[in-house]
């Protein structure tokens, strides 16, 4: 299905009265709107394939229906988000669960919706039918020499794949690791996986990039073999100037300064990309936002303020993503909320007075620094960031006019109500 342009358009003229009473207000408050709005417009958020599935735990999965049930069909549901929001203008596919048939077909489909290719991810955490060795001890750390280099052939693979599609990035996300004290030499296991590594990052073309992501724990329980940033680091020096560290923010435990993880990874030019989601106990892939609106804000202060120190386009120097997937909302509507709290924080960060900060940073005024923050956190910016949208030509809320024009009883009645996006 596909959402006409005047369907947005009578919806955005139906709220255009409210929103620029509210933009007027906080226009006469606030300075620098128009450079925020600019940004926000040039900012793209890409959707992983795995997301437009209802996702699920050990113990459950409950479809939500009308999930997309092909790589052609997760096209189509990112192109309905981008075209309500104009911000989601990328996809990030999963090997094997997303290989196309045909490139060309699939490319121009997604050139069609507006939507490029973003980094491509490998999967050694999962057995596939006809795979001849088993990941169930690990992949690229695993002490048999045959199954890391079938699992390096994967990788390498998945480059393929994305040197066809327009990609220029590898995510590397490993579940290797132990579950009990002794199953594993640290050391070794190391070296393994860095050998490895250094396999796959001498297959990228030049014009690539290689992120290694971190993950504490799961599903490995006692130790992971790039367990936090500073093993993503380690493995992101050594490898070379093509490898970077990709934060996830749902793979840290819990309380870790993640702010400060990010300004550190900055200034040694070694943050490649980000990982949106959010949670209250551990990996539990909610909606960015849902939990810790104040962190996710903190966070893109030290990304808005490290990334102008290194003198970065914000909207293309680093990969910016979503990785959320759970079982209760509908997925659509969920990436929305996703896109939208990232964009208050991005937006609520471009706003923080950088030179007061800076400051009262050095006289040591810690309530002063606390003010700075805290008042823009506090600012509703939701009408700048609806701004851009209806500058970019999206809706100015995507979640009602989605709801309004019943897109998802649409896609049920296209696709059925017990459908299963394949992935997770
Ligand atoms: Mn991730």
């Amino acid at each position: 299905m596909v959402i006409e342009k005047y369907q947005i358009e009578q919806h955005n003229s139906d709220l255009g009265a409210a929103h620029q009473k509210k933009l007027d207000y906080i226009s006469s408050e606030t300075g620098g709107i128009e450079e925020v709005i600019q940004k926000l417009v040039n900012f793209q958020i890409a959707i992983p394939s795995w997301a437009l599935g209802t996702g699920g735990t050990r113990f459950g999965r409950f479809s939500g229906g009308g999930e997309p049930r092909n790589l052609e069909e997760k096209i189509e549901d990112i192109g309905l988000l981008h075209h309500l929001n104009q911000s989601s203008g990328a996809i990030s596919l999963h090997i094997p669960w997303d290989i196309p048939k045909d490139y060309n077909a699939i490319k121009s489909l997604a050139a069609q919706k507006g939507l490029r290719f973003d980094a491509m991810n490998s999967n050694t955490f999962q057995d596939q039918e006809d795979q001849q060795h088993s990941y169930k001890f690990g992949s690229l750390q695993n002490v048999k020499k045959a199954v890391r280099k079938q699992a390096v052939e994967h990788n390498i693979e998945v480059i393929r794949h994305g040197v066809e599609l327009g990609s220029n990035s590898l995510t590397v996300w490993l579940a290797d690791g132990s579950c009990f004290p002794g199953q594993l030499n640290f050391r070794k296991a190391f070296q393994n996986t860095l050998e490895s590594l250094h396999e796959i990052y001498a297959a990228l073309p030049q014009s690539w990039k290689m992120f290694v992501e971190y993950k504490a724990y799961e599903p490995n329980f006692y130790s992971n073999t790039v367990a936090d940033w500073g093993q993503s680091l380690l493995y992101t020096s050594k490898l070379g100037p093509k490898a970077f560290t990709l934060v996830d923010l749902g793979h840290h435990l819990p309380n870790a300064n993640i702010e400060q993880i990010v300004s550190l990874l900055l200034m040694e030019g070694k943050l490649g990309g980000f990982h949106f989601n959010d949670s209250k106990n551990g990996d539990d892939d909610l909606t960015a936002g849902s939990m810790k609106p104040y962190q996710l804000f903190l966070i893109f202060n030290e990304l808005v303020e490290g990334m102008d120190a290194k003198g970065m386009d914000h909207a293309t120097g680093l990969g910016w993503m979503i990785d959320a997937s759970h079982n209760v909302k509908d997925p659509l509507e969920d990436l929305m909320q996703s896109v939208e709290a990232i964009m208050i924080a991005y937006a609520q960060a471009l706003l923080v007075d950088r030179k007061a900060l800076s400051q009262a940073q050095d006289e040591n005024d810690t309530v002063k620094c606390q003010e700075l923050l805290q008042s823009v956190f506090r600012t509703d910016v939701r009408a700048i960031v609806a701004e851009a949208r209806l500058r970019s030509g999206a809706s100015l809320n995507p979640v009602e006019l989605y709801r309004s024009l019943r897109v998802r009883d649409r896609l049920i009645r296209e696709r059925g109500a017990v459908t299963f996006a394949t992935g997770l």
